[in-house]
């Protein structure tokens, strides 16, 4: 493999875009080496300008659940397009995705559409505070909700990956209000509500979380949490802007059978496109301006595009035996993965949900950050190498999902099989 033209590239980005890159995350900061640059995305594939071709996992951080370049969506866009990119009035198709959610969530009972998931989080918690009149919130470590400065506090993904303090530019006032439990520790939750329960509007939680790594919460955690927030008048968030519509067709919420408050959404149900949504129920959404006080807007907000590709993708994922064959698929990797490891005699934690996996170098479970970040990250960043080099793109770091689509067929999962078998036999 070469990689001169990306490597040509990502000199002259660094002149361009802090760190060359448009977001933390894509940085190789933790895996070393220069991140490669893409010329075009096919099903499970990307292909780099190099003419490397590698079999994704990241899939833009999780929205193309069916592959890069769908035919059936990149036709909708198509036929979108020439209707015009953006009306800045309702159209009929915000209708259509909103009906698709609702279908899949009933918690959801309105929904507004926004541009990204951190706008999403951001708005339900504004919103949260609104409905109960009280400034605190309760999020978890390792968690992240995106970017918004109440959330950078202790946060997963790049804040994790990147060793940083959270963030500088975040005030003091801008977290005072913010406190913080770890992730699957009700007694902790319990003992925040005991001391501020009457002060506290909302708990955001990743139902299953994404960000420090794939780490499931065990039986009662979400239960728990439905409970404590009941009893002191809090909301509950779910923020499923990852695992909605990737663990399973309903999210996390129809999996377990817990109706949250509120719910964040993003990635999938906007097919690739610039997409988020809050939504949940009507007493509480009904607050949102115009019909109610709690300002919130967005200029391409419902955009026909990142609609029409919504639409066509949980339509598709909606197609009988779609989601089976995904789940299937998911067993194949998991568990071809674990014989993997077995083999090589590495110490590893592999976990899934749906269609969302996590390898951890660790000799424990990992049921939060305070394990996660034991983890041995120089060995993931091994990996990681040994497996782009086996022309399988990983997420570039030990504390994010990997994700699988519709396009991983038996020959892509069974080449990441053997490429893994390799790649941790020559782990040192
Ligand atoms: P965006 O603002 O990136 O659309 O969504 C923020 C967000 C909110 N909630 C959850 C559970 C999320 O996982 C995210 C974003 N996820 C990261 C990946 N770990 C996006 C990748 C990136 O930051 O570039």
């Amino acid at each position: 493999m070469t990689h001169e033209t990306s490597e040509r590239l990502f000199a002259e980005a660094c002149g361009l875009l802090p760190g060359g890159v448009s977001s933390p995350v894509r940085a190789f900061r933790a895996v070393g080496g220069t991140p490669f640059f893409v010329e075009r995305g096919e099903g499970a594939y990307l292909v780099d300008v190099d003419g490397n071709r590698y079999v994704d996992y990241v899939l833009s951080w999780g929205p193309l659940i069916l592959g890069h370049a769908h035919p059936r969506v990149a036709a909708a866009l198509e036929d979108a397009l020439r209707r015009g990119t953006s009306y800045g009035t309702p159209s009929p198709l915000e209708l259509e995705l909103a009906r698709l959610i609702r279908d899949a969530m009933p918690s959801v009972e309105l929904i507004r559409f926004v541009n990204s998931g951190t706008e999403a989080t951001m708005s339900a918690l504004r919103l949260a505070r609104a409905f109960t009149g009280r400034s605190k919130i309760v999020k978890f470590t390792g968690c992240y909700h995106g970017h918004a400065d109440l959330l950078l506090v202790q946060a997963g993904s790049g804040v994790a990956t990147l060793g940083l303090p959270d963030s500088p530019g975040v005030t003091p006032g801008a977290v005072a209000d913010t406190l913080t439990a770890p992730y699957d520790d009700l007694d902790a939750v319990d003992r925040l509500f005991a001391d501020q329960g009457h002060a506290i509007a909302a708990v955001i939680v990743e139902p299953i979380a994404g960000n420090m790594g794939l780490v499931v919460p065990r039986e009662g955690f979400l239960e728990g949490l439905r409970e404590v927030t009941a009893t002191h008048g809090a909301l509950l968030v779910f923020d499923e802007v990852m695992t909605g519509f990737r663990v399973h067709p309903g999210g996390v919420q129809t999996m377990v059978g817990i109706a949250p408050d509120l719910t964040t959404l993003g990635k999938v149900i906007g097919g690739g496109l610039p997409i988020g949504a809050y939504g949940g129920r009507r007493d509480v959404m009904e607050l949102v301006a115009p019909a109610g006080p709690v300002y919130q807007a967005g200029t391409l907000s419902g955009n026909p595009l990142a609609m029409t590709a919504g639409i066509e993708t949980l339509r598709a994922l909606g197609e009988p035996g779609v989601w089976e064959a995904l789940e299937r698929a998911g067993e194949r990797l998991f568990h071809g993965l674990g014989d993997a490891a077995a083999e090589a005699e590495v110490a590893g934690h592999i976990t899934q949900a749906g269609t969302m996996f996590g390898f951890f170098f660790t000799e424990f479970p990992v049921r939060s950050w305070e394990d996660a970040k034991h983890a041995d990250r120089e060995r993931f960043a091994a990996f990681h190498r040994a497996m782009l080099e086996r022309a399988v793109y990983l997420p570039p770091s030990q504390f994010e999902a990997w994700f699988l689509s519709t396009a991983h067929g038996e020959p892509e999962i069974d080449a990441t099989i053997a490429a893994a078998r390799e790649a941790f036999a020559s782990l040192d």
